[in-house]
């Protein structure tokens, strides 16, 4: 840290004191893609950081993600102006859905030039990428930058997380500011969602009357980590434990005998799959997140739903059903304390899985997935963004520990990649694959030279069917034909991947698959499979 003396005042600068309060919130890495408003924020890099350079502010914010939804510290993101803050809104449309805690930092032109509409003028930079943030703002002052980084850290990270943008005009950087901004650095905010015992009484009284219950879990519970809490929670009702839909995370070991699987995103689908129970206790989730036009009724005849939720917005948001607005993790601490165990054995509720042979017939999806599942180790960390094959993950591919799969949750492609990387980053010791399509693949296909240039061992399997197989699954089910656009054909992700710097494999069969992925998992360095399946 570096003071300056100014009639008998200490002063530090805007810059020092920012990357101090960085520290204090565990910050050591910068994601992020510069340009000439941002040299002065990162000239002299400290040491202890480490800058991640992501050629395309996608990939900035897909990593930051990943990272921050694996570690639960925030993501720092650093983006070129207007620009930059453009092309990152994509990403972001995932991130404010996931919670995940993001700052989200962009270059302003220098306060002394913006009079005169310069180029790299950020016009109305707070309402930029708003409604993707939860909080957007810039600085009146350089004195205040501090302030505003600090705040939008404590922001970010308070219940529902989510990303948060300041906007910083270059020239405050070497402004001197006072060094009490520094008490800023040792801040702590510290949220107690903790609800009464009175307050969840009602909640108890509807689980011991329930004669069906069923759970349904959120991507709160994995972000959490009290996935096995709420294992014993369903063992103790007897409950099969359904994931909700367009699941980001998985909040229940797949393996535990109450798992039943992944709901449909449909009203009446859903609705179906819940036939029979009397009482529906989502934790830790949106009620739901659909995506299929799937009309009929959202509950089953005779159904309670109660809803338990860290974020008062998706409690308000619900069509149907009471909600406790609360820390999950808590409410489930008080939950399997307080409720007495259902009498008899608790039934299995997982369904089987016919796996297939490793011979010498053409891949398809099923079959990369048992292979994966035969091979990888139990604590691998899985990224989904084969977008047609999601269902079939979910019923082949075990995930056991809490941080097990990460998928895009709003949809927005060009995820997956950075945010494996990301998740490599938080936790080196999880392998980590990520399921990739071959359209999808392009929307963050920088991510390859990220991987390659810091050496960060993903094993990434394109599955490629040569087209949009999702739009055609689509097509189909809204009955329409001759839609252009959905076909890709002629791309060579080996000459691709290899360009960015990463080994490439091609294979076609079962057997060359487990083969080269076998090799692959075993590796200290990225490598890219591509499984050709038949086009869908
Ligand atoms: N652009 C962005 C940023 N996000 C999107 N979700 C889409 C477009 C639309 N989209 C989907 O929702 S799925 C999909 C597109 C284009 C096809 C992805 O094809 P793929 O995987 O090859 O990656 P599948 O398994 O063939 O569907």
């Amino acid at each position: 840290m570096r003071y300056i003396s100014v009639e008998n005042t200490t002063y530090t600068t805007v810059k020092d004191s920012v990357y101090q309060i960085l520290r204090g919130a565990g910050v050591n890495k910068v994601f992020g893609n510069p340009g000439s408003n941002e040299l002065n924020f990162l000239k002299d890099f400290p040491d202890d950081f480490e800058y991640i350079l992501c050629l395309h502010e996608g990939v900035a914010i897909g990593m930051a993600e990943g990272y921050a939804q694996a570690t639960g510290l925030p993501g720092f993101v650093n983006l070129h102006a207007a620009a930059g803050t453009g092309n990152a809104m994509g990403a972001l449309s995932n991130s404010v859905n996931s919670h995940a805690p993001l700052v989200v930092t962009a270059g302003q032109q220098a306060r002394t030039m913006v009079y005169s509409d310069p180029l790299l003028k950020n016009s109305n930079a707070v309402v930029l990428p708003m409604p993707l943030v939860k909080d957007s703002y810039e600085p009146l002052s350089a004195q205040e930058v501090p302030h505003a980084i600090s705040r939008a850290l404590h922001i970010a990270m308070s219940p529902a997380k989510g990303p948060v943008y300041v906007s910083i005009p270059y020239d405050d950087w070497d402004q001197p500011i006072a060094h009490d901004a520094l008490h800023l650095a040792t801040r702590n905010v510290v949220h107690f969602g903790a609800p009464s015992l009175n307050e969840l009484q009602p909640l108890l009284v509807a689980l011991a009357k329930a004669s069906s219950p069923v759970l349904v879990l959120g991507p709160e519970v994995d972000a959490l980590r009290c996935n096995s809490k709420a294992a014993l929670l369903a063992d103790k009702l007897h409950a099969p434990v359904w994931v909700a839909p367009s699941a980001p995370r998985c909040p229940f070991p797949t393996n535990h005998h109450c798992f039943a699987g992944i709901l449909p995103a449909g009203e009446a689908s859903l609705a179906q799959k819940l036939h029979g129970h009397d009482l529906i206790l989502v934790l830790g989730g949106p009620v739901f997140r659909y995506h299929q036009n799937d009309p009929g009724a959202l509950l089953p005849e005779n159904a309670q739903l109660l809803l338990v939720t860290g974020d008062a917005q998706e409690a308000a948001r619900s069509p149907v059903g009471d909600a406790i607005v609360a820390n999950v993790d808590t409410v489930l601490s008080c939950l399997i304390e307080r409720i007495t165990d259902r009498k008899g054995d608790c039934p299995d509720f997982r369904k089987p899985i016919q796996r297939l042979e490793i011979d010498h017939s053409q891949l398809e999806p099923s079959a990369i997935f048992d292979i994966v599942d035969a091979i990888a180790p139990r604590n691998t960390v899985y990224l989904n963004e084969a977008t047609s094959t999601i269902a079939t993950l979910w019923e082949r591919v075990g995930m056991e520990e809490p941080g097990s799969y990460y998928f895009a949750a709003a949809g927005g492609l060009g995820f997956a990649m950075p945010a494996a990387l990301g998740v490599k980053l938080a936790d080196p010791t999880r392998p980590v694959v990520a399921f990739i399509g071959d359209g999808s693949a392009h929307y963050s296909i920088t991510s390859l030279w990220t991987a390659a240039r810091y050496q960060i061992p993903v094993v990434f399997i394109i599955i490629n069917n040569s087209g949009y197989g999702a739009l055609k699954w689509f097509s189909h089910q809204f009955k329409i034909q001759n839609v252009p656009g959905i076909e890709i054909d002629g791309i060579d992700f080996i000459q691709l991947s290899e360009g960015y710097g990463i080994a490439a494999h091609r294979v076609s069969t079962r057997a060359e698959f487990s083969q080269v992925f076998d090799n692959a998992i075993a590796e200290h360095a990225p490598v890219l499979i591509e499984a050709r399946i038949e086009r869908v």
